[in-house]
């Protein structure tokens, strides 16, 4: 029986779930979703929230990992910012006073306004941050689509492939790559690359991502996207 997928001249095949993953160099672009310091640090809108800011910081050295790699091979990179404008303007009020937190969106804190772009605690942790020519969407939403100009950013590239990494699985990646998934691109998320303030939220979402043949996605260790590309 042949390989599934069969492999490709040229192509790169990652060792993932539910299948192996046939990279095309160059096509794929690296999506690095919401490491803000903001939902990283305490202090910020992830700790208003209440939660446990410690769970993410394990996902930040994976995906420096990815970008290294990515950045040598000079293939497309895309991070992106939950974050609002500071009139709130594109801030729904169902999403500012959703819960009981202890800071709202916009409000001060110790990072500056919550989620507003231009304050400390809206910018990417220092060890991922943007270098020149890396797309930066800023988001209103939790999908990366949303009310953004990220497809055209992708056509742009030439990316007709996804590899997500970044914070939290089961909110702003999962949405990002469902959201991806419907546009038709093949979406890879690297599995130490991510994290959630509740681990069993991230494990389930990586279930839901490979179930029923890859119905979001597929799933894959760091170090199998390292050696497939190396
Ligand atoms: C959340 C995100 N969790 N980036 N945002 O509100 O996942």
């Amino acid at each position: 029986m042949s390989p599934c997928p069969r492999p490709l001249p040229g192509a790169r095949m990652i060792a993932g779930r539910p299948f192996p993953f046939r990279l095309e160099p160059g096509r794929a672009a690296l999506v690095i979703i919401d490491m803000q310091r903001d939902f990283i640090e305490p202090g910020g809108f992830g700790a208003s929230l209440g939660n446990d800011v410690s769970h993410l910081a394990a996902a930040v050295g994976p995906t420096r990992a990815l970008l290294d790699a990515w950045r040598t091979r000079a293939w497309p990179v895309v991070h992106t910012r939950e974050s609002h404008t500071p009139d709130l303007s594109d801030c729904p009020p169902a999403k500012r006073h959703r819960g009981c937190p202890k800071l709202r969106i916009g409000d001060p804190g110790p990072m500056g306004r919550l989620l507003v772009r231009g304050e400390p605690g809206c910018e990417i942790v220092p060890a991922l941050a943007p270098q020149p020519g890396e797309v930066v969407i800023d988001k209103p939403g939790k999908g990366a689509f949303f009310a953004t100009p990220l497809a055209d950013e992708l056509k742009r590239l030439g990316a007709t492939q996804l590899v997500f990494a970044g914070v939290t699985t089961e909110v702003c990646v999962q949405t990002t790559m469902r959201e991806a998934n419907d546009r038709g691109y093949d979406g890879l998320l690297v599995e130490e690359a991510t994290a959630s303030y509740f681990p069993a939220f991230k494990a389930a979402t990586i279930e839901m991502i490979v179930a029923q043949g890859g119905i979001v996605g597929w799933c894959a260790p760091l170090a199998a996207v390292l050696e497939g590309i190396a």
